[in-house]
């Protein structure tokens, strides 16, 4: 290993692996990255599911250059600034009805402790303080800090951690390919698993539970397409019971299923929306938790000289991703992004489905423009035939994301059809290449 590669502690990577060959980018414009080699790679995953105006847009460069020269920082706390208010309005505008609530934060695991923080104390103030306890699923992902973890359904996530928060149930995962394998889309089977929702509420009683989490669609633990009907299940049980109902739309948010937000495209309007990824399209870290006008109101009580809610980040609000967020849905104005998925979604869908029936492919999904392809394990070694896949289509030029044995592909959503061909055509010869 070159010894200037020690002293990083890298994220979830297998470091000793990665030191002996490291991968390592330095350029990106568009569509592309460019790594030390001076190779071009096609980004099939927008960075980490986040770059969705693609990279280096002009205008957010220039936003984020000319925020720099002019302000580097104002402190967030009994202080604001200008574009804080205008990006808060413009989010606002986007997000369904009734959501129009924005409270800034610096990534997806910070707005997921937010609205669960939220969710607790909404529950608090309106009188009903013993509505503590939070439903999430497995499978689940909602960031890496306590409460997403908590509430998150991935054990390799988990197990390191001890105890945990408490007072936390989850939800069965919605995953079935007995029934679903190869849906196209959403699949037909499986609205009755919002149903186990009724088991945790029959367990513990309504009146304790605070919110239910779910990620509208599931990224991070392998692309899993919610069932026809099952999120607005999800909805009715949470309305009947007084349960506040929370979507993770930090991968789904911003135009990856082919409307600004998943709850859109789903048609099931949650009480929170978490955010981060897109709405800075990576350019500038950046999160936010959406809040129905109802939930914010209920904080709205007492002396006015009173903080009403003791919450918040140094940079919440930070100048320069906020500069970095009004050009990215500038950007995403112009240029029609925050719809093109549903454009592109059978087009995508369908070159997806063209890897049925190759060596070890067991299930393909696919929504809006992002889609996973499940693969058959190596015997006794979990991941390592995603991981050769993975490094395939890297060394062919192409960047791609695995997670267990499940590739996932999220593309920048500027994607042209011939990338789309390529990308999928790099896949193949891979998934051949490891049978
Ligand atoms: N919620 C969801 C639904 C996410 O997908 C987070 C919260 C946490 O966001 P931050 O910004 O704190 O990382 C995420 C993040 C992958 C992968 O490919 C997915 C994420 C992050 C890193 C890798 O599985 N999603």
């Amino acid at each position: 290993m070159k010894p200037e590669l020690d002293a990083f502690w890298m994220p979830f990577t297998a470091s000793r692996h990665f030191k002996k060959a490291p991968r390592l980018l330095v350029k990106a414009s568009g569509m592309h990255y460019w790594d030390d080699r001076g190779r071009r790679i096609l980004d099939g995953v927008a960075g980490l599911w986040c770059v969705n105006a693609g990279h280096n847009r002009p205008k957010v460069v220039q936003a984020i250059q000319a925020q720099a020269a002019e302000m580097d920082f104002a402190p967030p706390f009994q202080m604001a600034h200008p574009k804080a208010f205008e990006l808060a309005d413009k989010v606002a505008k986007l997000a369904p009805a009734g959501m129009n609530k924005v409270f800034f934060t610096n990534s997806g695991s910070e707005s997921v402790e937010t609205a669960l923080k939220m969710a607790i104390a909404y529950h608090r103030a309106r009188g009903e303080g013993q509505r503590t306890r939070l439903i999430g699923r497995e499978r689940g992902y909602h960031g890496v800090n306590f409460g997403g973890i908590s509430v998150g359904g991935i054990s390799g996530n988990r197990k390191m951690f001890g105890s945990l928060l408490t007072g936390v149930d989850h939800i069965r995962h919605t995953h079935d390919p007995a029934r679903n394998a190869f849906s196209v889309g959403q699949p037909e089977h499986g609205a009755e698993f919002a149903d186990d929702l009724e088991r945790v509420i029959a367990l513990h009683d309504a009146s304790n539970i605070a919110a239910v989490i779910v990620e509208p669609i599931a990224g991070s633990t392998g692309v899993l397409i919610p069932p026809k009907g099952y999120l607005n299940r999800l909805r009715e049980i949470c309305d009947k019971h007084g349960i506040l109902l929370i979507f993770d739309e930090v991968i789904t948010g911003f135009g990856r299923t082919g409307a600004p937000f998943a709850a859109n495209s789903f048609g099931v309007t949650p009480d929170m929306i978490t955010l981060a990824k897109g709405l800075t399209g990576g350019s500038v870290p950046m999160g936010a938790v959406l809040a129905k006008q109802a939930i914010h109101d209920v904080f709205m009580t007492g002396p006015e000289h009173l903080i009403e809610f003791a919450h918040g980040y140094t940079y919440s609000a930070h100048p320069l991703a906020c500069a970095a967020g009004l050009a990215t849905l500038e950007t995403y104005a112009d240029e029609g992004l925050l719809t093109r998925a549903g454009q592109l979604q059978a087009y995508f869908g369908e070159a997806l489905h063209s890897l049925k029936g190759l060596p070890n492919v067991i299930d393909i999904r696919n929504y809006g423009l992002v889609g996973g392809v499940e693969l058959t394990p190596i015997a006794g070694e979990p991941t390592k035939r995603a991981l050769g896949i993975f490094l395939d289509c890297y060394e062919q030029g192409v960047l791609l994301r695995y997670t267990g044995d499940i590739i996932a592909i999220s593309p920048p959503l500027i994607i042209e059809r011939e990338q789309i061909d390529h990308i999928v055509d790099t896949l193949r010869g891979a998934i051949q290449r490891a049978a």
